[in-house]
Protein backbone atom coordinates (compact mmCIF):
# COMPACT_ATOMS: atom_id res chain seq x y z
CA UNK A 1 0.00 0.00 0.00
CA UNK A 2 1.17 3.58 -0.72
CA UNK A 3 1.31 5.98 1.48
CA UNK A 4 -1.56 7.83 -0.36
CA UNK A 5 -3.76 5.03 -0.07
CA UNK A 6 -3.25 4.54 3.57
CA UNK A 7 -4.85 7.93 4.01
CA UNK A 8 -7.25 6.97 1.65
CA UNK A 9 -8.25 3.81 3.16
CA UNK A 10 -8.41 5.79 7.11
CA UNK A 11 -9.83 8.17 5.80
CA UNK A 12 -12.95 6.25 3.65
CA UNK A 13 -15.82 7.53 5.98
CA UNK A 14 -14.30 10.95 5.99
CA UNK A 15 -15.94 11.24 1.96
CA UNK A 16 -18.77 12.93 1.40
CA UNK A 17 -21.42 10.50 0.09
CA UNK A 18 -21.83 12.46 -3.12
CA UNK A 19 -19.80 15.75 -4.58
CA UNK A 20 -21.43 19.34 -3.95
CA UNK A 21 -22.98 20.70 -7.14
CA UNK A 22 -23.04 24.43 -6.15
CA UNK A 23 -25.69 25.74 -8.28
CA UNK A 24 -24.12 28.90 -10.29
CA UNK A 25 -26.26 31.22 -8.87
CA UNK A 26 -24.72 30.64 -5.33
CA UNK A 27 -22.13 32.23 -6.65
CA UNK A 28 -23.53 35.50 -6.78
CA UNK A 29 -25.02 35.63 -3.27
CA UNK A 30 -24.16 35.95 0.65
CA UNK A 31 -22.70 32.17 1.17
CA UNK A 32 -20.74 31.46 4.00
CA UNK A 33 -19.75 28.22 2.33
CA UNK A 34 -15.62 28.93 2.61
CA UNK A 35 -15.44 26.77 -0.62
CA UNK A 36 -17.77 29.01 -2.64
CA UNK A 37 -16.12 32.46 -0.82
CA UNK A 38 -13.00 30.95 -2.31
CA UNK A 39 -14.19 30.69 -5.54
CA UNK A 40 -15.97 33.86 -5.32
CA UNK A 41 -12.55 35.68 -4.38
CA UNK A 42 -10.52 34.13 -7.31
CA UNK A 43 -12.64 34.48 -9.83
CA UNK A 44 -13.28 38.08 -8.96
CA UNK A 45 -10.22 39.09 -8.61
CA UNK A 46 -9.19 36.96 -11.67
CA UNK A 47 -11.12 39.55 -13.46
CA UNK A 48 -9.75 42.54 -11.79
CA UNK A 49 -6.06 40.88 -12.86
CA UNK A 50 -7.95 41.34 -16.46
CA UNK A 51 -8.57 44.84 -16.16
CA UNK A 52 -5.21 45.87 -14.69
CA UNK A 53 -3.54 43.66 -17.43
CA UNK A 54 -5.43 45.99 -20.06
CA UNK A 55 -4.04 48.85 -18.63
CA UNK A 56 -0.92 47.48 -18.26
CA UNK A 57 -0.99 46.82 -22.06
CA UNK A 58 -2.26 50.38 -22.74
CA UNK A 59 0.81 51.94 -20.67
CA UNK A 60 3.30 49.56 -22.99
CA UNK A 61 1.75 50.56 -26.13
CA UNK A 62 2.57 53.93 -25.16
CA UNK A 63 6.11 53.30 -24.08
CA UNK A 64 6.36 51.41 -27.55
CA UNK A 65 7.47 54.69 -28.72
CA UNK A 66 9.76 57.16 -27.34
CA UNK A 67 7.28 59.97 -27.70
CA UNK A 68 3.95 60.52 -26.13
CA UNK A 69 1.50 59.38 -29.01
CA UNK A 70 -0.67 56.60 -27.82
CA UNK A 71 -2.69 58.84 -24.61
CA UNK A 72 -1.69 62.26 -22.96
CA UNK A 73 0.59 62.63 -20.17
CA UNK A 74 -2.17 62.83 -16.98
CA UNK A 75 -4.11 59.45 -18.66
CA UNK A 76 -0.62 57.75 -18.55
CA UNK A 77 -0.03 58.71 -15.35
CA UNK A 78 -3.62 57.38 -14.34
CA UNK A 79 -2.96 54.20 -16.69
CA UNK A 80 -0.07 52.90 -14.35
CA UNK A 81 -1.74 54.35 -10.77
CA UNK A 82 -4.51 52.05 -11.59
CA UNK A 83 -2.79 49.40 -13.44
CA UNK A 84 -0.80 48.80 -9.61
CA UNK A 85 -3.42 49.57 -7.84
CA UNK A 86 -5.70 46.92 -9.20
CA UNK A 87 -2.75 44.48 -9.16
CA UNK A 88 -1.79 44.72 -5.92
CA UNK A 89 -5.17 45.19 -3.97
CA UNK A 90 -7.70 43.87 -6.01
CA UNK A 91 -5.68 40.57 -7.46
CA UNK A 92 -2.14 39.52 -5.83
CA UNK A 93 -3.58 40.21 -2.01
CA UNK A 94 -7.23 38.85 -2.12
CA UNK A 95 -6.49 35.92 -4.54
CA UNK A 96 -3.54 34.73 -2.37
CA UNK A 97 -5.45 35.18 1.15
CA UNK A 98 -8.64 35.42 0.45
CA UNK A 99 -9.35 33.31 -2.56
CA UNK A 100 -6.69 30.48 -2.22
CA UNK A 101 -6.37 30.53 1.86
CA UNK A 102 -10.18 30.07 2.25
CA UNK A 103 -10.46 27.26 -0.05
CA UNK A 104 -7.56 25.67 1.69
CA UNK A 105 -6.87 26.41 5.09
CA UNK A 106 -10.43 24.85 6.56
CA UNK A 107 -9.57 21.38 4.06
CA UNK A 108 -5.95 21.31 5.17
CA UNK A 109 -6.48 21.46 8.59
CA UNK A 110 -10.24 19.01 8.48
CA UNK A 111 -11.96 21.31 9.63
CA UNK A 112 -15.73 22.38 8.34
CA UNK A 113 -15.26 25.47 7.34
CA UNK A 114 -13.35 28.86 8.58
CA UNK A 115 -14.23 30.01 12.29
CA UNK A 116 -16.55 33.00 11.46
CA UNK A 117 -18.14 32.03 8.63
CA UNK A 118 -20.52 35.52 8.26
CA UNK A 119 -17.70 37.33 8.79
CA UNK A 120 -15.93 35.82 5.64
CA UNK A 121 -18.61 36.57 3.81
CA UNK A 122 -18.05 40.23 4.84
CA UNK A 123 -14.82 40.42 4.16
CA UNK A 124 -15.42 39.23 0.41
CA UNK A 125 -18.34 41.29 -0.44
CA UNK A 126 -16.48 44.38 0.43
CA UNK A 127 -14.41 43.87 -2.86
CA UNK A 128 -16.24 43.84 -5.91
CA UNK A 129 -17.87 47.15 -4.90
CA UNK A 130 -14.04 48.83 -3.82
CA UNK A 131 -12.56 48.03 -6.86
CA UNK A 132 -15.54 49.06 -9.25
CA UNK A 133 -15.29 52.64 -7.00
CA UNK A 134 -11.87 52.23 -7.99
CA UNK A 135 -12.65 52.25 -11.67
CA UNK A 136 -14.99 54.61 -11.13
CA UNK A 137 -12.65 57.42 -11.03
CA UNK A 138 -11.78 57.02 -14.49
CA UNK A 139 -15.32 59.08 -14.96
CA UNK A 140 -13.85 61.99 -12.71
CA UNK A 141 -10.22 62.42 -13.53
CA UNK A 142 -8.47 58.58 -11.70
CA UNK A 143 -5.54 58.83 -9.37
CA UNK A 144 -2.31 59.67 -11.15
CA UNK A 145 0.31 59.63 -8.18
CA UNK A 146 1.05 56.26 -8.64
CA UNK A 147 0.11 53.13 -6.18
CA UNK A 148 1.97 55.29 -3.25
CA UNK A 149 0.14 58.46 -3.49
CA UNK A 150 2.97 60.30 -1.94
CA UNK A 151 2.17 63.93 -0.29
CA UNK A 152 2.58 66.62 -1.94
CA UNK A 153 2.06 65.34 -5.49
CA UNK A 154 -1.14 63.42 -4.20
CA UNK A 155 -3.02 66.73 -2.03
CA UNK A 156 -2.35 69.11 -5.29
CA UNK A 157 -5.54 70.42 -6.51
CA UNK A 158 -6.01 68.66 -9.73
CA UNK A 159 -7.61 65.39 -9.67
CA UNK A 160 -8.79 66.01 -6.29
CA UNK A 161 -11.94 63.56 -6.58
CA UNK A 162 -10.38 60.81 -8.06
CA UNK A 163 -7.41 61.43 -5.33
CA UNK A 164 -10.34 60.49 -2.63
CA UNK A 165 -11.89 58.10 -4.28
CA UNK A 166 -8.38 56.11 -4.40
CA UNK A 167 -8.04 56.63 -0.67
CA UNK A 168 -11.77 55.59 0.00
CA UNK A 169 -11.13 52.07 -2.15
CA UNK A 170 -8.00 51.13 -0.70
CA UNK A 171 -9.14 52.14 3.08
CA UNK A 172 -11.86 49.35 2.02
CA UNK A 173 -9.67 46.85 0.40
CA UNK A 174 -7.52 47.10 3.67
CA UNK A 175 -10.62 46.81 6.14
CA UNK A 176 -11.33 43.45 4.11
CA UNK A 177 -7.85 42.32 4.89
CA UNK A 178 -7.66 43.19 8.55
CA UNK A 179 -10.90 41.09 9.02
CA UNK A 180 -9.37 38.03 6.69
CA UNK A 181 -6.63 37.85 8.72
CA UNK A 182 -8.28 37.24 11.92
CA UNK A 183 -10.38 34.68 10.39
CA UNK A 184 -7.49 32.89 9.28
CA UNK A 185 -5.37 33.14 12.53
CA UNK A 186 -8.46 32.18 14.74
CA UNK A 187 -9.37 29.15 12.32
CA UNK A 188 -5.37 28.02 12.23
CA UNK A 189 -5.51 28.41 15.68
CA UNK A 190 -8.38 26.90 17.19
CA UNK A 191 -9.99 24.43 14.43
CA UNK A 192 -7.16 21.46 13.34
CA UNK A 193 -8.11 17.82 13.64
CA UNK A 194 -7.37 16.01 16.37
CA UNK A 195 -3.78 14.30 16.45
CA UNK A 196 -2.65 18.02 13.94
CA UNK A 197 -0.10 20.12 16.28
CA UNK A 198 1.67 22.58 14.73
CA UNK A 199 4.27 20.63 13.21
CA UNK A 200 1.85 18.56 11.95
CA UNK A 201 0.07 21.46 9.68
CA UNK A 202 0.55 21.33 5.89
CA UNK A 203 3.16 24.36 5.37
CA UNK A 204 0.51 26.37 3.34
CA UNK A 205 -1.23 26.75 7.25
CA UNK A 206 2.60 28.40 8.36
CA UNK A 207 2.02 30.93 5.87
CA UNK A 208 -0.98 31.73 6.05
CA UNK A 209 -1.14 32.24 10.06
CA UNK A 210 2.23 34.16 9.35
CA UNK A 211 0.64 36.24 6.48
CA UNK A 212 -2.24 36.98 8.97
CA UNK A 213 -0.02 38.50 11.51
CA UNK A 214 1.47 40.75 9.04
CA UNK A 215 -1.61 42.16 8.03
CA UNK A 216 -3.34 42.25 11.29
CA UNK A 217 -0.31 43.97 12.91
CA UNK A 218 0.35 46.42 9.76
CA UNK A 219 -2.74 46.94 7.27
CA UNK A 220 -4.40 49.45 10.49
CA UNK A 221 -1.34 51.82 10.09
CA UNK A 222 -1.78 52.09 6.29
CA UNK A 223 -5.48 53.07 7.13
CA UNK A 224 -3.82 55.38 9.13
CA UNK A 225 -1.73 57.47 6.85
CA UNK A 226 -4.58 57.20 4.63
CA UNK A 227 -7.03 58.77 6.83
CA UNK A 228 -4.36 61.40 7.49
CA UNK A 229 -4.16 62.24 3.85
CA UNK A 230 -7.80 62.39 3.47
CA UNK A 231 -7.56 65.01 5.87
CA UNK A 232 -5.35 66.98 4.26
CA UNK A 233 -6.44 66.14 0.31
CA UNK A 234 -10.07 67.48 1.68
CA UNK A 235 -10.29 69.34 4.77
CA UNK A 236 -6.91 71.31 4.56
CA UNK A 237 -5.25 69.88 7.53
CA UNK A 238 -1.17 70.09 6.88
CA UNK A 239 -0.26 66.71 8.42
CA UNK A 240 2.09 66.04 5.74
CA UNK A 241 2.42 69.79 4.24
CA UNK A 242 5.43 71.48 4.87
CA UNK A 243 3.90 75.04 4.53
CA UNK A 244 1.52 74.22 7.55
CA UNK A 245 4.39 72.41 9.33
CA UNK A 246 3.81 69.03 8.61
CA UNK A 247 6.24 66.40 7.25
CA UNK A 248 5.55 64.33 3.96
CA UNK A 249 8.22 62.28 4.66
CA UNK A 250 6.27 60.80 7.75
CA UNK A 251 3.60 59.85 5.04
CA UNK A 252 6.28 57.86 3.61
CA UNK A 253 6.91 55.74 6.78
CA UNK A 254 3.71 55.46 7.68
CA UNK A 255 2.78 54.43 4.03
CA UNK A 256 6.06 51.69 3.80
CA UNK A 257 5.66 50.59 7.50
CA UNK A 258 2.45 48.64 5.73
CA UNK A 259 3.75 48.34 1.96
CA UNK A 260 6.82 46.31 2.92
CA UNK A 261 5.22 43.85 4.86
CA UNK A 262 2.76 43.98 1.98
CA UNK A 263 5.02 42.26 -0.49
CA UNK A 264 5.22 39.46 1.81
CA UNK A 265 1.60 39.55 2.56
CA UNK A 266 1.66 39.24 -1.37
CA UNK A 267 4.25 36.00 -1.27
CA UNK A 268 3.94 33.93 1.49
CA UNK A 269 1.01 32.66 0.56
CA UNK A 270 2.39 31.50 -2.33
CA UNK A 271 5.65 30.27 -0.92
CA UNK A 272 3.22 28.11 1.16
CA UNK A 273 1.61 26.93 -1.92
CA UNK A 274 4.38 25.76 -3.92
CA UNK A 275 5.74 24.11 -0.69
CA UNK A 276 2.39 22.09 -1.18
CA UNK A 277 2.61 21.62 -4.80
CA UNK A 278 6.48 20.52 -5.10
CA UNK A 279 6.36 17.27 -2.66
CA UNK A 280 3.30 16.27 -4.40
CA UNK A 281 4.97 16.14 -8.11
CA UNK A 282 8.33 15.09 -7.27
CA UNK A 283 6.60 12.07 -4.92
CA UNK A 284 9.02 13.19 -2.27
CA UNK A 285 9.00 13.94 1.51
CA UNK A 286 9.53 18.00 1.78
CA UNK A 287 13.38 18.58 2.24
CA UNK A 288 13.05 21.03 6.05
CA UNK A 289 9.99 20.80 7.28
CA UNK A 290 10.54 22.97 10.28
CA UNK A 291 12.62 25.13 8.78
CA UNK A 292 10.15 25.87 5.65
CA UNK A 293 7.69 26.78 7.86
CA UNK A 294 9.79 28.87 11.15
CA UNK A 295 11.15 30.82 7.57
CA UNK A 296 8.00 32.03 7.38
CA UNK A 297 7.96 33.43 10.54
CA UNK A 298 11.35 34.80 10.54
CA UNK A 299 10.23 36.83 7.09
CA UNK A 300 7.00 38.32 8.96
CA UNK A 301 9.04 39.61 11.92
CA UNK A 302 12.21 40.96 9.40
CA UNK A 303 9.46 41.97 6.97
CA UNK A 304 8.43 44.75 9.81
CA UNK A 305 11.76 45.93 10.04
CA UNK A 306 12.73 46.93 6.76
CA UNK A 307 10.41 49.59 5.36
CA UNK A 308 13.17 52.27 5.33
CA UNK A 309 14.97 50.24 2.31
CA UNK A 310 12.11 52.52 -0.03
CA UNK A 311 13.35 55.64 1.40
CA UNK A 312 17.34 55.89 1.35
CA UNK A 313 17.00 58.63 -1.44
CA UNK A 314 14.56 60.44 1.11
CA UNK A 315 17.16 62.14 3.35
CA UNK A 316 17.00 59.09 5.76
CA UNK A 317 20.45 59.66 7.86
CA UNK A 318 24.01 57.31 7.08
CA UNK A 319 23.19 55.05 10.28
CA UNK A 320 19.51 54.55 9.52
CA UNK A 321 20.26 54.16 6.25
CA UNK A 322 22.62 51.40 7.67
CA UNK A 323 20.31 49.57 9.75
CA UNK A 324 17.97 49.04 6.86
CA UNK A 325 19.96 48.09 4.68
CA UNK A 326 21.45 45.49 6.97
CA UNK A 327 17.85 43.84 7.95
CA UNK A 328 17.00 43.53 4.51
CA UNK A 329 19.88 41.43 3.43
CA UNK A 330 19.07 39.36 6.51
CA UNK A 331 15.94 38.52 4.75
CA UNK A 332 17.66 36.69 2.43
CA UNK A 333 18.81 33.96 5.05
CA UNK A 334 15.26 32.72 5.96
CA UNK A 335 14.35 33.24 2.08
CA UNK A 336 16.82 31.16 0.98
CA UNK A 337 16.41 28.57 3.32
CA UNK A 338 12.90 28.33 1.55
CA UNK A 339 14.58 28.05 -1.87
CA UNK A 340 17.25 25.59 -0.88
CA UNK A 341 14.71 23.58 0.84
CA UNK A 342 12.45 23.71 -2.59
CA UNK A 343 15.56 22.76 -4.89
CA UNK A 344 16.31 19.79 -2.12
CA UNK A 345 12.55 18.86 -2.23
CA UNK A 346 12.51 18.21 -6.14
CA UNK A 347 16.71 17.12 -6.31
CA UNK A 348 16.23 13.52 -7.22
CA UNK A 349 12.30 13.07 -6.98
CA UNK A 350 10.61 11.30 -9.38
CA UNK A 351 9.25 14.80 -11.29
CA UNK A 352 6.06 14.81 -12.69
CA UNK A 353 6.39 17.64 -14.77
CA UNK A 354 2.82 18.39 -15.44
CA UNK A 355 1.47 21.69 -15.66
CA UNK A 356 1.31 22.67 -12.09
CA UNK A 357 4.86 21.48 -11.32
CA UNK A 358 5.92 24.02 -14.36
CA UNK A 359 4.21 27.01 -12.80
CA UNK A 360 5.99 26.37 -9.71
CA UNK A 361 9.60 25.83 -11.06
CA UNK A 362 8.80 28.77 -12.95
CA UNK A 363 7.94 30.20 -9.69
CA UNK A 364 10.92 29.21 -8.02
CA UNK A 365 13.15 30.41 -10.64
CA UNK A 366 11.67 33.55 -11.49
CA UNK A 367 11.32 34.43 -7.74
CA UNK A 368 14.96 33.55 -7.46
CA UNK A 369 15.74 36.76 -10.07
CA UNK A 370 13.73 39.08 -8.30
CA UNK A 371 15.29 38.42 -5.44
CA UNK A 372 18.50 38.76 -6.79
CA UNK A 373 17.83 41.96 -7.92
CA UNK A 374 16.22 42.80 -4.54
CA UNK A 375 19.49 42.10 -2.47
CA UNK A 376 21.50 44.37 -4.96
CA UNK A 377 18.78 47.57 -4.19
CA UNK A 378 18.72 46.80 -0.72
CA UNK A 379 22.82 48.49 -0.95
CA UNK A 380 22.54 51.80 -0.21
CA UNK A 381 24.75 52.93 -3.03
CA UNK A 382 23.14 50.72 -5.59
CA UNK A 383 19.87 51.78 -4.54
CA UNK A 384 20.94 55.39 -5.27
CA UNK A 385 21.98 54.76 -8.35
CA UNK A 386 19.05 53.23 -10.04
CA UNK A 387 16.52 54.41 -7.59
CA UNK A 388 12.95 55.58 -9.16
CA UNK A 389 14.58 53.53 -12.79
CA UNK A 390 13.28 50.82 -14.91
CA UNK A 391 15.32 48.74 -12.66
CA UNK A 392 13.44 49.12 -9.37
CA UNK A 393 10.22 48.22 -12.15
CA UNK A 394 11.86 44.91 -13.53
CA UNK A 395 12.65 44.18 -10.01
CA UNK A 396 9.09 44.52 -8.78
CA UNK A 397 7.59 42.46 -11.27
CA UNK A 398 10.18 39.47 -11.00
CA UNK A 399 8.72 38.90 -7.66
CA UNK A 400 5.44 40.20 -7.90
CA UNK A 401 4.93 38.27 -11.22
CA UNK A 402 7.47 36.43 -11.59
CA UNK A 403 6.60 35.11 -7.87
CA UNK A 404 3.30 35.48 -7.24
CA UNK A 405 1.21 35.55 -10.66
CA UNK A 406 3.27 31.91 -11.48
CA UNK A 407 2.35 31.06 -8.07
CA UNK A 408 -1.58 31.59 -8.42
CA UNK A 409 -1.28 29.57 -11.79
CA UNK A 410 0.49 26.50 -10.08
CA UNK A 411 -2.63 26.85 -7.32
CA UNK A 412 -5.14 26.82 -9.86
CA UNK A 413 -3.49 23.90 -12.36
CA UNK A 414 -3.00 21.67 -8.74
CA UNK A 415 -6.25 22.78 -6.84
CA UNK A 416 -8.63 23.34 -10.33
CA UNK A 417 -10.05 19.63 -9.98
CA UNK A 418 -10.78 19.91 -6.64
CA UNK A 419 -12.20 23.38 -6.74
CA UNK A 420 -14.84 22.49 -9.49
CA UNK A 421 -14.28 18.66 -10.06
CA UNK A 422 -13.17 18.89 -13.07
CA UNK A 423 -9.63 18.11 -14.82
CA UNK A 424 -7.97 20.69 -16.93
CA UNK A 425 -6.49 19.91 -20.25
CA UNK A 426 -2.81 19.67 -19.51
CA UNK A 427 -1.92 20.45 -23.08
CA UNK A 428 -2.92 23.80 -22.71
CA UNK A 429 -1.91 24.13 -19.65
CA UNK A 430 1.85 23.75 -21.14
CA UNK A 431 1.00 25.92 -24.06
CA UNK A 432 0.01 28.42 -21.56
CA UNK A 433 2.93 27.94 -19.47
CA UNK A 434 5.57 28.18 -21.83
CA UNK A 435 3.79 31.36 -23.63
CA UNK A 436 3.99 33.09 -20.44
CA UNK A 437 7.23 32.40 -19.51
CA UNK A 438 8.74 33.53 -22.60
CA UNK A 439 6.40 36.50 -22.53
CA UNK A 440 7.35 37.39 -19.12
CA UNK A 441 11.39 37.45 -19.60
CA UNK A 442 11.01 39.15 -22.79
CA UNK A 443 9.05 41.95 -21.21
CA UNK A 444 10.67 42.63 -17.90
CA UNK A 445 14.66 41.36 -18.38
CA UNK A 446 15.60 44.15 -20.87
CA UNK A 447 14.14 46.76 -18.30
CA UNK A 448 17.19 45.91 -15.70
CA UNK A 449 19.30 47.46 -18.40
CA UNK A 450 17.52 50.08 -19.18
CA UNK A 451 17.13 50.92 -15.86
CA UNK A 452 21.33 50.61 -14.93
CA UNK A 453 21.27 53.61 -17.83
CA UNK A 454 19.06 55.58 -16.13
CA UNK A 455 15.80 55.20 -18.10
CA UNK A 456 13.32 56.73 -15.17
CA UNK A 457 9.85 54.93 -14.56
CA UNK A 458 6.44 56.64 -14.25
CA UNK A 459 7.12 58.70 -17.45
CA UNK A 460 5.32 58.62 -20.37
CA UNK A 461 8.20 59.80 -23.12
CA UNK A 462 12.03 58.91 -22.76
CA UNK A 463 15.38 59.42 -24.42
CA UNK A 464 15.19 57.84 -28.12
CA UNK A 465 18.63 55.97 -27.14
CA UNK A 466 15.96 53.72 -25.20
CA UNK A 467 13.59 53.05 -27.63
CA UNK A 468 14.87 49.24 -28.80
CA UNK A 469 15.03 47.70 -25.87
CA UNK A 470 11.36 49.62 -24.87
CA UNK A 471 9.95 47.84 -28.35
CA UNK A 472 11.24 44.52 -27.21
CA UNK A 473 9.84 44.93 -23.89
CA UNK A 474 6.24 45.94 -25.26
CA UNK A 475 6.21 42.84 -27.63
CA UNK A 476 6.99 40.99 -24.56
CA UNK A 477 4.16 42.28 -22.81
CA UNK A 478 1.63 41.51 -26.31
CA UNK A 479 2.71 37.76 -25.45
CA UNK A 480 2.65 37.89 -22.56
CA UNK A 481 -1.29 39.34 -22.15
CA UNK A 482 -2.14 36.51 -25.36
CA UNK A 483 -1.24 34.03 -23.14
CA UNK A 484 -3.79 34.59 -20.57
CA UNK A 485 -6.27 33.27 -23.98
CA UNK A 486 -5.13 29.65 -23.68
CA UNK A 487 -5.86 29.62 -19.61
CA UNK A 488 -9.10 31.31 -19.86
CA UNK A 489 -10.84 29.06 -22.49
CA UNK A 490 -8.99 26.00 -21.00
CA UNK A 491 -10.10 27.40 -17.39
CA UNK A 492 -13.64 28.27 -18.83
CA UNK A 493 -14.23 24.92 -21.36
CA UNK A 494 -12.80 22.38 -18.14
CA UNK A 495 -15.40 23.49 -15.58
CA UNK A 496 -18.33 22.66 -17.72
CA UNK A 497 -16.87 19.95 -19.89
CA UNK A 498 -13.81 18.52 -18.97
CA UNK A 499 -13.56 15.23 -17.58
CA UNK A 500 -14.76 14.02 -14.10
CA UNK A 501 -11.89 14.73 -11.32
CA UNK A 502 -11.19 11.62 -9.22
CA UNK A 503 -10.92 12.47 -5.68
CA UNK A 504 -7.33 12.06 -5.85
CA UNK A 505 -5.99 12.76 -8.85
CA UNK A 506 -2.66 13.56 -7.62
CA UNK A 507 -2.40 10.69 -4.97
CA UNK A 508 -1.37 13.62 -2.29
CA UNK A 509 -1.76 13.07 1.30
CA UNK A 510 -2.93 16.27 2.68
CA UNK A 511 -6.52 16.51 3.67
CA UNK A 512 -7.84 18.17 1.01
CA UNK A 513 -7.54 15.66 -0.84
CA UNK A 514 -9.39 12.81 1.29
CA UNK A 515 -13.10 14.06 0.40
CA UNK A 516 -14.39 14.21 -2.67
CA UNK A 517 -14.21 16.43 -6.06
CA UNK A 518 -15.90 19.10 -5.23
CA UNK A 519 -16.25 18.48 -1.20
CA UNK A 520 -19.22 18.37 0.20
CA UNK A 521 -21.08 21.36 2.14
CA UNK A 522 -18.61 20.81 5.44
CA UNK A 523 -16.06 18.96 3.48
CA UNK A 524 -16.02 15.62 5.69
CA UNK A 525 -18.63 13.31 6.36
CA UNK A 526 -16.84 12.62 9.59
CA UNK A 527 -13.82 13.61 10.96
CA UNK A 528 -10.59 13.13 9.01
CA UNK A 529 -7.92 11.08 10.34
CA UNK A 530 -4.23 11.49 9.66
CA UNK A 531 -2.58 8.20 8.93
CA UNK A 532 0.38 9.67 7.40
CA UNK A 533 2.23 13.12 7.53
CA UNK A 534 1.28 15.44 4.94
CA UNK A 535 4.46 15.23 3.15
CA UNK A 536 5.01 11.09 3.35
CA UNK A 537 6.03 10.52 0.14
CA UNK A 538 8.33 7.73 -1.49
CA UNK A 539 7.83 5.70 1.59
CA UNK A 540 6.98 2.42 -1.11
CA UNK A 541 5.93 -0.59 0.80
CA UNK A 542 7.26 0.77 3.82
CA UNK A 543 3.92 1.45 4.70
CA UNK A 544 2.63 -1.83 4.44
CA UNK A 545 4.30 -3.30 7.54
CA UNK A 546 2.73 -0.43 9.87
CA UNK A 547 -0.88 0.36 10.97
CA UNK A 548 -2.06 3.40 13.27
CA UNK A 549 -1.80 3.67 15.91
CA UNK A 550 1.98 2.54 16.23
CA UNK A 551 3.72 0.66 18.84
CA UNK A 552 6.52 2.75 18.19
CA UNK A 553 4.94 6.28 16.87
CA UNK A 554 8.16 8.28 16.92
CA UNK A 555 10.59 5.42 15.40
CA UNK A 556 12.13 8.16 12.67
CA UNK A 557 12.74 5.02 10.07
CA UNK A 558 8.44 5.17 9.70
CA UNK A 559 8.46 8.97 9.29
CA UNK A 560 9.55 10.52 6.24
CA UNK A 561 9.90 13.71 8.56
CA UNK A 562 9.14 15.73 11.85
CA UNK A 563 6.09 16.63 9.88
CA UNK A 564 4.69 13.42 9.87
CA UNK A 565 1.67 12.42 11.76
CA UNK A 566 3.54 9.18 12.24
CA UNK A 567 5.16 11.20 15.22
CA UNK A 568 2.47 12.34 16.58
CA UNK A 569 0.76 10.67 19.67
CA UNK A 570 -1.94 8.29 18.25
CA UNK A 571 -5.47 9.46 19.57
CA UNK A 572 -7.73 6.13 20.29
CA UNK A 573 -10.77 8.97 19.32
CA UNK A 574 -9.43 9.35 15.55
CA UNK A 575 -7.29 6.29 15.36
CA UNK A 576 -6.77 5.79 11.42
CA UNK A 577 -8.16 2.02 11.62
CA UNK A 578 -11.74 2.24 11.80
CA UNK A 579 -11.66 -0.69 14.25
CA UNK A 580 -8.86 0.72 16.52
CA UNK A 581 -11.48 3.96 17.23
CA UNK A 582 -13.15 4.57 20.51
CA UNK A 583 -15.79 6.57 21.60
CA UNK A 584 -17.34 9.73 20.33
CA UNK A 585 -16.28 12.18 17.39
CA UNK A 586 -14.93 14.96 19.57
CA UNK A 587 -13.96 17.32 17.07
CA UNK A 588 -17.10 19.57 16.95
C1 LIG B 1 0.86 42.08 -18.36
C2 LIG B 1 1.75 42.20 -17.45
C3 LIG B 1 2.31 43.50 -16.91
C4 LIG B 1 2.90 44.50 -17.61
C5 LIG B 1 3.19 44.55 -19.10
C6 LIG B 1 3.24 45.54 -16.66
C7 LIG B 1 3.85 46.72 -16.98
C8 LIG B 1 4.17 47.72 -16.10
C9 LIG B 1 4.92 48.91 -16.39
C10 LIG B 1 5.51 49.24 -17.74
C11 LIG B 1 5.00 49.65 -15.25
C12 LIG B 1 5.75 50.96 -15.07
C13 LIG B 1 4.94 52.15 -15.28
C14 LIG B 1 5.80 53.35 -15.10
O1 LIG B 1 6.57 53.39 -14.13
O2 LIG B 1 5.70 54.27 -15.93
C15 LIG B 1 4.34 48.92 -14.23
C16 LIG B 1 4.25 49.34 -12.92
C17 LIG B 1 3.83 48.54 -11.87
N1 LIG B 1 3.29 47.26 -11.97
FE1 LIG B 1 3.03 46.23 -13.70
N2 LIG B 1 2.85 45.13 -15.43
C18 LIG B 1 2.27 43.88 -15.53
C19 LIG B 1 1.78 43.11 -14.49
C20 LIG B 1 1.87 43.44 -13.15
C21 LIG B 1 1.52 42.58 -12.05
C22 LIG B 1 0.99 41.16 -12.18
C23 LIG B 1 1.75 43.29 -10.92
C24 LIG B 1 1.58 42.91 -9.47
C25 LIG B 1 1.10 42.04 -8.90
C26 LIG B 1 2.23 44.59 -11.27
C27 LIG B 1 2.56 45.59 -10.37
C28 LIG B 1 3.05 46.82 -10.70
C29 LIG B 1 3.43 47.84 -9.76
C30 LIG B 1 3.35 47.75 -8.24
C31 LIG B 1 3.93 48.93 -10.49
C32 LIG B 1 4.48 50.21 -9.93
C33 LIG B 1 3.63 51.36 -10.33
C34 LIG B 1 4.15 52.64 -9.81
O3 LIG B 1 5.32 52.91 -10.02
O4 LIG B 1 3.38 53.37 -9.18
N3 LIG B 1 2.29 44.65 -12.64
N4 LIG B 1 3.82 47.74 -14.76
CU1 LIG C 1 10.32 46.84 0.82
Amino acid sequence: MTQAQLQETANIPAHGSEPKVTHWREYFGFSTDHKVIGIQYLVTTFIFYLIGGVLATAVRTELATPEVDFVSREVYNSLFTVHATIMIFLWIVPAGTGGFGNFLVPLLIGARDMAFPRLNAIAFWIIPPAGLLLLSSFLVGAPGSGWTSYPPLSTMAAGKAGEAIWIMSVLLLGTSSILAAVNFIVTIVKMRAPGMGYNQMPLFCWAMLSTSALALIATPVLAGALILLAFDLLAGTAFFNPTGGGDPIVYQHLFWFYSHPAVYIMILPFFGMISEILPVHARKPIFGYKAIAYSSLAISFLGLIVWAHHMFTSGTPAWLRMFFMITTMVIAVPTGIKVFSWLATIWGGKLRLNSAMLFAMGFVSMFVIGGISGVMVAAVPFDIHVHDTYFVVAHLHYVLFGGSVFGIYAGFYHWFPKMTGRMLNETWGKIHFAMMLVGFNITFMPMHKLGMEGMNRRIAEYDPKFATLNLICSIGAYLLALSTIPFIVNACWSWIAGPKAPDNPWQGLTLEWMTTSPPPVENFESDPVLATGPYDYGMGNRATQVDVPFSDARDPALSAGPSSALRAEPDPAVAAHPDDRQGESHNR
